[in-house]
């Protein structure tokens, strides 16, 4: 099984500044864990990370035909991309949105979100392991 994992703007800043709210670790350790996760599992897991709207739109178009899930932290533009909600569903591969912060006791307007629209399961405030969580659930439903 393919999975991609694509984060967008500013989650390769993590660990550097607000560790209350996203932890201390860093972008290289979620890369490191996707890693570990992928190999423990026997997967195929690549990682994307974007600070640009349209730039992550083109990665999950150009998913279709090559990966069997997908895994979205779509940061900010969780709450604000019609574009990346589209897309997901143009593709119509199966998504599991991951927030590392819980995004319901926070700002209201980080309530909401467009991919959980389309996604089939969202998994929020567990830190970096929710990664790890969501690549299991698709390992577990698809592979
Ligand atoms: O909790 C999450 O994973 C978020 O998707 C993280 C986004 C935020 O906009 C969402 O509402 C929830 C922020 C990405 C990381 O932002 C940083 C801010 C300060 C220092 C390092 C990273």
């Amino acid at each position: 099984m393919k999975i991609l994992v694509i984060n967008g703007p500013n989650i390769n800043m993590l660990g550097i500044r607000e560790p209350d709210i996203y932890g201390k670790q860093t972008f290289s350790d979620l890369l490191d864990l996707l890693a570990r996760t992928a190999k423990e599992h026997a997967l195929t897991v690549d990682q994307f990370q974007s600070n640009h709207e349209g730039v992550i739109v083109d990665k999950i178009q150009s998913a279709y035909g090559v990966y069997n899930g997908i895994v979205i932290n779509p940061a900010a533009y969780t709450h604000t991309s019609v574009a990346i909600l589209d897309a997901l569903k143009s593709v119509a591969i199966p998504a599991v949105e991951v927030h590392i912060s819980n995004v319901d006791s926070r700002e209201e307007f980080r309530r909401f979100s467009y991919p959980a629209l389309y996604c089939e399961k969202t998994i929020k405030g567990k830190g970096l392991d929710g990664y790890r969580q969501a690549i299991i659930y698709l390992k577990e439903k698809y592979a």
